[in-house]
């Protein structure tokens, strides 16, 4: 992959203390395997765009349009990022000034409408994100906010319910998109049901939208009023956020974006923006984007051959649950043991589950790191057999250390980092 970290010179003269902390944190990320479904490894010059000079020139307003001299690179960095944003997804407009996916979301919500309307989105604890009406967030707190979710039984969203829910709570926006549901969601259902109670469609596709980019799973954009996203996830670029939406609501949009939310946008963040979608745009993306498909189908399918109940009976995407609820180990417990042996992923709620978010009963894997850093499905399945031998010893520690160096080797097959 080529990663250099020996640019940090600057870094380990002015403050050796963070330059330990860069140098302990490449060496987690080389040596361990990260699964974590929302995380990638950004490219060489996404890192350096995103480090970049840019950092220091403020921008507030959009390009031609703005409060500050001086921005005629910025502007040109800003309008590369619109364009090829606008040609990766085909929308009628984006604004690629959000901080977060979590800014996005605020930006959708109040381009439209107004803090005491009612929202519908998927809950947290079956999946859904803490934007789409958690109570603890301003989601929850700004909006009524109400929530549907999966089926008990099939654990794949139950249309029809949404569709009564919809009904009965008569909401101004409906909110879809997910962090832990692994089956293509139907978009076209969703803009039926909106349709049928008047209200708006928000749909969040921060973790699928480098497989959404590419043709892997179906595209909302044609169907929903406005579509967020992150852009660090599946689609491999900086910490960030966007949103798309129809024309007929852009300028609201940009409105709420700034001044209504945000003062200056961060330059070198767009910058990183821009260049990481030319490398969606480029013909090996969609190829990229596959092999994290075949590696979660692999996982997953490697999980349930071993008689693990693996949420929503599969996967479509980057991602999957699983529901250890029969083997006797709690999500907290998987996370640890699993870390303790160099393989990362985070606990996670399962549908229905009774156990509190912060023990969970299951675990969320992903495999955006492990195609980013060229893994493919053969080591998929040394990667079931390690996880299978942890979580059926969970606090052996022979078995740990063992594992953790195996885990470090077939990282080592797989280098990111280099020290020239
Ligand atoms: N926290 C992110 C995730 O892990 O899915 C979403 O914001």
């Amino acid at each position: 992959m080529g990663y250099v970290v020996g640019t940090l010179k600057a870094v380990k003269q002015e403050d050796p203390e963070v330059y330990a902390a860069f140098r302990a944190e490449e060496k987690r990320q080389r040596d361990k395997l990260v699964l974590i479904a929302s995380e990638n490894y950004a490219s060489p010059a996404v890192l350096a765009a995103q480090g970049s000079l840019m950092t220091n020139k403020y921008a507030e307003g959009y390009p031609r349009r703005r409060y500050y001299g001086g921005c005629q690179y910025v502007d040109a960095v800003e309008e590369l990022a619109i364009a090829r944003a606008k040609q990766l997804f085909g929308c009628e407009h984006v604004n690629v000034q959000p901080h977060s996916g979590s800014t996005a979301n605020m930006a959708a919500y109040l381009a439209v409408l107004k803090p005491g309307d009612t929202i519908l989105g998927m809950a947290l604890s079956q999946g859904g994100h803490l934007t789409h009406g958690s109570k603890v967030n301003f989601s929850g707190k700004l909006f009524q906010a109400f929530s549907y979710g999966v089926d008990r039984e099939t654990e794949l969203i139950d249309y029809d319910a949404v569709q009564q829910k919809a009904e009965e709570v008569r909401p101004r926006m409906i909110v879809v998109g997910a962090s832990a549901y692994s089956k293509v969601i139907d978009f076209p259902r969703f803009q039926e049901i909106a349709k049928s109670v008047g209200a708006y469609l928000l749909v969040d596709i921060a973790h699928i939208s480098g497989l959404v980019a590419t043709g892997l799973h179906p595209s909302p954009v044609s169907h929903a009023d406005f579509v967020t996203t992150t852009t660090h996830k599946t689609l491999r670029g900086p910490r960030a956020g966007m949103v798309m939406c129809k024309e007929e609501h852009a300028k609201a949009v940009d409105k709420i974006i700034f001044p209504g939310l945000q003062g200056g946008p961060l330059m070198h963040v767009i910058a990183a923006k821009a260049v990481a979608f030319k490398e969606a745009l480029a013909p090996g993306f969609a190829a990229y984007q596959q092999r994290i498909l075949d590696n979660a189908r692999a996982l997953a399918d490697g999980f349930t051959a071993r008689g693990y109940h693996v949420v929503s009976g599969g996967t479509d995407t980057h991602l999957f649950l699983l529901n250890l609820n029969s083997r006797g180990v709690t999500g907290k417990e998987a996370e640890e043991a699993l870390d303790a042996s160099g393989i990362i992923v985070n606990k996670n709620a399962v549908p229905y589950d009774e156990r509190p978010p912060a023990v969970a009963s299951g675990i969320r894997i992903g495999t955006p790191i492990a195609s980013t850093r060229g893994m493919g499905v053969s080591e998929m399945s040394q990667i079931v057999a390690w996880m299978d031998e942890v979580l059926h010893h969970p606090t052996a520690k022979r078995v740990q250390s063992r594992i953790r160096k195996e885990v470090k080797a077939l990282c080592a097959r797989f280098p990111v980092f280099s020290d020239s």
